[in-house]
């Protein structure tokens, strides 16, 4: 609705909040041509594209759905901005526009989007993996090849979004069809990570228990958006609290834990102190319990006909019933809230009294661990030469269990890690 006599202040309200999307949509693009440049241009000598590690590699395909999703977003909300302040009628029937338009637009931002939160923490929870296992990344080649297969699938899956928006029969085929595909190369992640740490010396830190629960939630958040997929069920459940549930398995349960894992993991090249073990356990497992109690429920809520939105406040009369449910998860909600202070504690805790960290404390591979701790400027004193794979844990023949990048091996090393590998085979 266009202003009459005085500013609309709704109008005014969403053409800031659109500004706002627009500035924050240039800082995306800016730092993920930033991401794409640094990956291609500027890798250390020896550093092939297939030595980099994969949250290198996550974080380079995640650029790219950024540089190509984030434009139609802006360039939706231009159209937004002109309907609200120019009189244009892009998303308004009267004046011969479509408002489904604008829900083609951004879900064909906002499915992207979606793998732009998760994709990151697959290379995370990756890197994590690898080392506390002590094993080699299983299928690396497939990791990446399944990440670039999840970025390309993600931008033709939006109308999964919009089932219920009167889609016709054909259309919507089609996007359960290649929304069901992505569980493969999304599978073929899981029983990689499942094949990285089968039969491995597991050392169930901290960030190792974030990173194997960030698989197993993910799963579950996969499983429930299989479901999805499937259209009938989606038009039964789609107002509900199922796709609430579904989608905080895969953010929460997923993003999250292998955020946490990340932080856990890089802490002590970070600030050069270890954080408190005992009570970043404590953090974990009070927050997969609470997590759990608090998300879970929602699937049956869901299922029971708890709606997403409520406009109408009579309707909460019909829903009377799921009121203990409701009161149950609210509370767990409360607590898993309540829980993050045992992390911000430990900290600021660690941050100023934790002891020194030593320059590579899991005993890692990749480049960033042979930093000194505290890091001078510039990160690398010079630059270093990269001569092995990101994942060298458990190399036959040498003396101890896992090959930097950057170490250059002697001639009786390799001499002996190939008899070793040729024994092996
Ligand atoms: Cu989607």
């Amino acid at each position: 609705m266009s202003a009459v006599g005085s500013y609309n202040l709704t109008a005014m309200g969403q053409s800031l909040w659109i500004l706002g999307i627009f500035v924050n949509g240039l800082a995306s693009i800016a730092g993920a041509v930033n991401y794409v440049t640094t990956t291609l241009l500027m890798r250390a000598p020896g550093m092939g594209l297939f030595r980099l590690s994969l949250t290198v590699w996550s974080l380079f395909v995640t650029s790219i759905l950024l540089l190509l999703a984030v434009p139609v977003l802006s360039a939706a909300g231009c159209m937004l901005f002109f309907d609200l302040n120019f009189g244009t009628s892009f998303f308004l029937p009267e004046g011969g526009g479509d408002p489904l338009l604008w829900q083609h637009l951004f879900w064909f931002f906002g499915h992207p989007e979606v793998y732009i939160m998760i994709l990151p923490a697959m290379g995370v929870a990756s890197d994590i993996l690898s080392p506390f296992a002590r094993k080699p990344i299983f299928g690396y080649k497939a990791m990446v090849y399944a990440m670039v297969a999840i970025g390309f699938l993600g931008f033709i899956v939006w109308g999964h979004h919009m089932f219920v928006s009167g889609m016709a029969l054909g259309l919507s085929e089609f996007f359960a069809a290649s929304t069901m595909l992505i569980a493969v190369p999304s599978a073929i992640k899981v029983f990689n990570w499942l094949g990285t740490i089968w039969g491995g010396n597991i050392r169930f830190t901290t960030p190792m228990l974030f990173s194997l629960a960030f698989v197993s939630m993910f799963i579950i958040g996969g499983l429930s958006g299989i479901f999805l997929a499937s259209t009938p069920v989606n038009l039964f459940v789609h107002h509900t609290y199922f796709v609430v549930a579904h989608f905080h398995y895969v953010l929460f349960g997923g993003s999250m834990f292998a955020m946490f894992a990340g932080i856990y993991y890089w802490f002590p090249k970070m600030f050069g102190k270890m954080f408190d073990e005992g009570l970043g356990k404590l953090h974990f497992w009070l927050t997969l319990v609470f997590f759990n109690l608090t998300f879970f429920p929602m699937h049956n809520l869901g299922l029971a006909g708890m709606m997403r939105r409520i406009a109408d406040p009579t309707v909460y009369e019909h829903l009377r019933n799921l009121q203990p449910v409701n009161q149950f998860v609210t509370l767990a909600a409360i607590g898993l809230g309540l829980v993050q202070i045992v992390f911000f504690y430990n900290f600021f805790r660690s941050l100023f009294k934790g002891k020194a960290a030593p320059a590579n404390p899991w005993q890692a591979t990749t480049l960033e661990w042979t930093l000194t701790n505290p890091i001078g400027h510039g990160n690398f004193p010079k630059i270093p030469h990269v001569y092995h794979g990101p994942y060298e844990y458990s190399v036959p023949g040498l003396k101890k269990d896992y090959l930097p990048q950057d170490e250059k091996l002697d001639e009786e090393d390799s001499r002996k890690m190939s008899q070793a590998l040729a024994a092996a085979h």
